[in-house]
């Protein structure tokens, strides 16, 4: 888990995590990327960067994933 975390982080400048820019990475966070994945929530090209956390181009469970053990690292 960590080592995943570790690899998506790295994988480029995308990815910080923080959505909804309030500072801090939280379930707030996690929750749009939620709604995004299942089609609730468009995001902005800026919003979909910061989810988009192993910068491949779509945003996926993988993403929220490493959303989630960034959190809790
Ligand atoms: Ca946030
Ligand atoms: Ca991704």
């Amino acid at each position: 888990m960590q080592l995943i975390v570790e690899q998506l982080l790295a994988a480029g400048s995308c990815g910080g995590g923080d959505i909804n820019l309030d500072g801090q990475l939280d379930v707030l966070d996690i929750v749009m990327v939620v709604q995004y994945v299942i089609g609730d929530l468009n995001f902005s090209s800026d919003e979909f960067c910061a989810a988009d956390s192993d910068a491949n181009g779509q945003i996926d469970i993988l993403d929220i994933v490493a959303l989630v053990g960034t959190i809790l690292m």
